[in-house]
This record gives structure tokens, sequence and C-alpha cells, in this order.
């Protein structure tokens, strides 16, 4: 009795941990799906709730019809009839499970198929982006101009404790990978230290990031939105801080946001090249009026691991779109106080995670550093 008054005391306990649960999450669920690989996920696993539920049901409807019929009556002192195996019972009992198997293995199948299909060949290099670049030079990419729907692929790098995208047009993006919604987007993963796993609870399955091997898969939006994603292979001792987020994206919005990210106007030709930009970034950012922020980031050496505008160096997240993103590094609301926090002692936030502290850098610098941060939007841009 005592132990059941205990239990019912934490019920309003458990109820509220439900209820906050919901709370203040980006969309970290696999049970509120927002594309079709969540959805067949979702659809599969309630099949196989419904399976279980009616095994569980007969079994039990049985086991308490015999419980109760056949239960010792007064006076009864014989033995029951010993019964040693029946043909008929061993071959129902086989055949059932048979039947519930093969209804679970026909979508499940059809599905993993589906899932396993492999990115289109490097279509997505100097694909749809550099084709839909507001038209300014067309002719671009000469006769090899990609059908409409030519497929986007991002390589992704899981890194102890971010997540570098890379485009096929050449930029790349940390931490926040940017998506058109109503496409299947392909993802070629890989690993840079120690295994990882990229998962989007809202938008499908998960993948592991295995050094040295590329795994693939792809992943769609309905609708526009920001989905939260997790690393869920623990990698070290900020594994839990290692999130990322999916902001997908109206497909105009979209490519104008690669666009942008991709240089901005005056950089079509650039985009055509797919990859090698390197040249072109190095003037891009020679043409820009250098200011007194970008100058201390290059003398404080932030630019040696961070990318701004161009592809990452693997070191450390680009960060050409820094001011979009909605956490610092994924785990501190973005203030200035914050940031400076985090540029004298990363590890105070992040343990263990690859980017040296600054702790005496002079606050000229510092302020500077912090102002050329916050100018770099890429959303800003585009409104
Ligand atoms: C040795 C390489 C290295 C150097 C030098 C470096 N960083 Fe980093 N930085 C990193 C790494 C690695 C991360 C990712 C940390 C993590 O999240 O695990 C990072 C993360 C960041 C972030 C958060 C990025 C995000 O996506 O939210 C900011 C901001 C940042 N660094 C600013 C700076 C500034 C400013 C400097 C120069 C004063 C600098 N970094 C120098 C490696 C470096
Ligand atoms: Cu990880």
């Amino acid at each position: 009795m005592k132990g059941r008054i205990g239990l019912w005391r934490f019920l309003p306990l458990s109820a509220m941990f439900f209820l906050l649960a919901g709370c203040g999450e980006d969309k970290l669920t696999a049970l509120d799906p927002y594309g079709p690989q969540a959805e067949w996920i979702l659809d599969n696993m309630i099949l196989s709730l419904y399976v279980m539920a009616l095994v569980i049901i007969v079994v039990f409807t049985l086991f308490f019809i015999a419980v109760i019929k056949f239960r010792k009556k007064e006076g009864d002192e014989e033995i029951p009839k010993q019964v040693e195996g029946s043909k008929t019972l061993e071959l129902t009992w086989t055949i059932i499970p048979v039947f519930l198997l093969a209804i679970l293995a026909v979508p499940t199948i059809a599905g993993t198929y589906d899932m396993a299909e492999e990115a289109p060949e490097a279509a997505g290099s100097s694909g749809e982006e550099g084709e839909s670049a507001e038209g300014e030079d067309g002719e671009e990419s000469g006769g090899e101009v990609e059908e409409e729907d030519a497929a986007i692929v991002i390589d992704v790098t899981g890194h102890q404790f971010w997540w570098q995208f890379d485009y096929p047009e050449g930029f790349s993006a940390g931490n926040e990978v940017y998506i058109p919604t109503g496409e299947k987007v392909w993802f070629n993963l890989t690993a840079s230290d120690v295994i990882h796993s990229f998962w989007v609870p809202a938008l499908g399955g998960k993948i592991d990031t295995i050094p040295g091997v590329e795994n693939s898969m792809w992943l769609e939006a309905n609708e526009p939105g920001v989905y939260k994603g997790k690393c869920a292979e623990l990698c070290g001792p900020s594994h839990a801080l290692m999130d990322f987020k999916v902001v997908a994206m109206e497909p105009d919005e979209y490519e104008a946001w690669a666009e942008e990210m991709s240089g901005g106007e005056g950089s079509s030709e650039e985009e055509s090249e797919g990859g090698a930009t390197e040249e072109s970034q190095e003037e891009d950012t020679q043409d820009s009026t250098m200011s007194d922020g970008r100058q201390a980031f290059e003398d404080q050496g932030c630019i040696g691991c961070h990318a701004v505008e161009g592809q990452g160096t693997g070191q450390g997240p680009s960060l050409s779109n820094f001011a979009d993103r909605e956490k610092i590094a994924n785990v501190i609301d973005v203030s200035d106080e914050n940031l400076e926090a985090w540029i004298r002692d990363p590890e105070s936030f992040k343990q263990g995670n690859n980017m040296p502290p600054f702790p005496d850098m002079n606050d000229e610098d510092m302020d500077a550093i912090i102002d050329y941060l916050n100018s770099l939007s890429v959303e800003d841009e585009l409104e």
C-alpha cells in the first residue's frame, strides 16, 4: 500500500516532465515528422506497435482464459491430463509470427530500398544554383546546363564537436545546414576524427559519419522551418553539445541564399567553376574594404581556422553567415558578452573542443572582431 501512494505522488511530476519536454526544442522528435522519410519511420513504428499490441492482446486473453477456466476447483484432486507436444499448436504459433513478420517486412524492405537511393553522381556540382544565378550570364556553364531539378548534394563532415557542410557551389556552412523544401537533398557524410552520427529526428533516420568512409543519405523537408539535429554517437566530452540545425527554406529563397553564400552578385563566374574557387575568393576578400574587424580577424589568426566566404578549412566552422546563427557554437545564446566569453575561453562552454582560447586579446581587437562577426549575415542581405 505504501509503495502505491509513493508512486501516485510522482504522477503530476511525470506529467509535468512530459509537458515540459515538449518546450523549447526545435522539433527534436521523431513523433512529429516533417518529411517523407520521417513519416515513413513513424508509420512503421505505429504499424509495429499495432502488431505488438495484437500479439499482447491475444496472448493475454488466452492466458487469462486458461487461468480462470482451468483453475483448481473445490474437490478437484486429480492431476490434469498431461499434454506432450501438439503438432497443430506448434504449427499455429510458427505460422502466425511468420505471417506477422511478413506484414512488417513489406513496407520495411520497400522503404529501405527507397532510402538507400544513391546520390545522383555529382549532379550537384555547378548545378542548380549556378544555373539560376538570376540569369545575368546564363551561358556561364556552357553546354552542360543541368536539367531544372539537378540534385543538391551536400558534403557533411563531423568534427569534435561541430558540423561542416560543404555545398557544391564551393562554399561552406558551419553548424547550420540550409536546404530547400519539397525536394530530396543528398548528404555525403564522413568524419575527420572519430565516429559521429548525423540525426535530424523530425526529417528522417540517422547515419554514422566515419573517418575514411563516405556514407550517403537523403532528407526532404515538407515545409519551411528549423529542424534540430544531434550527433547520435558518443564522440567525446562535448558529444551532448554537438548539435546542428537544418534550416529549410522555400526553393527560391534557398537559391537566393546559396547565391549570396557563394559570393553575391559579382561572382557568378566563379560559381560556374564548381569547386575551384580559391583564387576568386582571395580576390573577393581583398575587394571588400578591409575593415578593422576583418583585419583583427586575420591578425589574430582566426582566419587560419575559420573561413569567411569560401570552403571550410576543416579546422573550424565557416563563419560566412555567423550572424544568422541562433547560438554560438550551438551552446550559448548570441550576445556580444557571450561571444567575447567564447573567444576568450571556449573550453568553459564546450569541454574538449578544438578552438584555442584567446584570454589576453586586447579589447580593441576583441570589439572589432565582435562587430565584424555580427555583420556576417546572409539572411539580412536577402531582405
Ligand atoms: C586552431 C583553430 C581555431 C582558431 C585559431 C580559432 N578558432 Fe574559432 N573555432 C574553432 C573550432 C574547432 C570551433 C568549433 C568548436 C566547437 O563547437 O566544438 C570554433 C568555433 C568558433 C565560433 C563559434 C562558431 C559557430 O558556429 O557558432 C566562433 C564565433 C569562433 N570560433 C570565433 C573565433 C575567433 C574570433 C577566432 C580568432 C580570435 C577564432 N575563432 C580562432 C577553431 C579555431
Ligand atoms: Cu559527435
